[in-house]
């Protein structure tokens, strides 16, 4: 037989292991057990009340397990069959009565909370109203309130109730911001799914699709940027701006034809893809190529324009499936072209 040293020698690295796996290797962006907002901190508050209902029945019966183990073991020279028993009607119905107990404590609590999520605020004056539309694989926000739409970062102010209502383009994806709400599918049925969530600080909240969705799934990144509310009027003004274009009349003349058919800036374009307004001061580009400007996670990241150039040099690369076309193969940019549009779309910031 195996000395228990040896047993606990060899399943250490796999419980080392598995632990690490279970933690996700430490992306504590996308931990729901860091709280920023009212959503998230209810839902954590759930998941505590779970544990310490459970955690406190495996001690109670663990123990009582382990009182009965040692205290009925068999004797040395006991040989007869110890006396039987069974339907304690007292003991029975002690333990039917505490699980439903539990049960109903855990019920009330959950349901009071789902219905408070669940609640649709898109017709509350306070509140600030987003669309959201999920594409293959990038995120679109628009704000029906003020007439602008954004895509990959959703711009929110703090300490205001954000109404969404979510629809999908194409198939099936989750909007997930673990540390402000939990996930909301967008459907493919048409119909449409409301939810809300708040930021009590500034800051910028990691999103993912969590819904296996196609090749790039795992890309499917934004971000949610909680700014106070002046920023937040000021990034309004800035996006309803008249559209900038780039300076030099022939850069900008294919930037209108091979880009604008499908991106708009300001006042200009057409809605097939993100919107580009000031996509210089953005997070990240395509959702994924974190800009070293950006708040998010600044040590992971490259100086915008570098990520410009990686993604129109080669967007499938970046992201394999998604629906761009390249610009050089498919558009027939040339490598100067490509640089001045980066050049042009890296410069394209706001203030706010
Ligand atoms: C046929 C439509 C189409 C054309 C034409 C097109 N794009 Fe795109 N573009 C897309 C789509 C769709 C995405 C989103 C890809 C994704 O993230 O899955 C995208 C993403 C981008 C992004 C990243 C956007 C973000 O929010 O981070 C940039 C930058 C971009 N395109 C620039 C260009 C430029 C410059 C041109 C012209 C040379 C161009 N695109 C032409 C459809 C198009
Ligand atoms: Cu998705």
């Amino acid at each position: 037989m195996m000395k228990p040293w040896k047993a606990v020698k060899r399943l250490l690295p796999l419980f080392v292991g598995l632990s690490l796996l279970l933690s996700a290797c430490g992306r504590e962006d996308l931990s729901v057990l860091r709280p920023q907002g009212p959503v998230a901190e209810g839902q954590l508050g759930l998941i505590k009340l779970a544990i310490t209902i459970m955690v406190a029945v495996m001690l109670i019966v663990f123990g009582i397990a382990a009182y009965v183990w040692i205290k009925f073991r068999r004797k040395p020279g006991q040989n007869e069959i110890p006396k039987q028993v069974e339907g304690n009607f007292k003991l029975e119905v002690i333990w039917t009565a505490i699980p439903l107990v539990l049960v109903i404590i855990l019920g009330v609590f959950t349901v009071q909370k789902v219905f408070a999520f669940g609640e649709n605020y898109s017709s509350d004056k306070n509140a600030v109203k987003v669309k959201v539309t999920s594409h293959l694989f990038w995120w679109e926000f628009s704000y029906p309130d003020y007439g602008v739409t954004t895509a990959q970062d959703l711009i929110i102010p703090t300490g205001k109730k954000i109404a969404l209502e979510l629809k999908t383009a194409d198939v099936l994806h989750s909007f997930w911001v673990p540390s402000l709400a939990g996930k909301t599918d967008t459907n493919t049925d048409g119909t449409i799914n409301n939810a809300w969530f708040e930021a009590s600080k500034e800051g910028v909240y990691l999103g993912k699709c969590a819904e296996l969705c196609g090749p790039s799934h795992a890309f499917m990144e934004f971000k949610v940027k909680a700014v106070n509310q002046e920023s937040f009027d000021n990034w309004v003004a800035a996006m309803k701006a008249p559209a900038v274009l780039p300076e030099d009349p022939a850069v900008a003349e294919v930037f209108k034809t091979q880009c604008l058919s499908c991106h708009a800036v300001g006042d200009q374009g057409l809605p097939v893809g993100p919107n580009l307004t000031g996509i210089g001061s953005r997070e990240a580009i395509a959702g994924i190529l974190l800009n070293a400007e950006g708040e998010g996670r600044p040590e992971n990241g490259k100086p915008i324009r570098d990520n410009l150039v990686d993604w129109l040099k080669d967007p499938q690369g970046v992201k394999p499936g998604n629906k761009m076309p390249a610009p050089k193969e498919d558009l027939g940019l040339t490598d100067a072209e490509i640089e001045a549009i980066a050049d042009y779309l890296a410069d394209y910031k706001l203030t706010y």
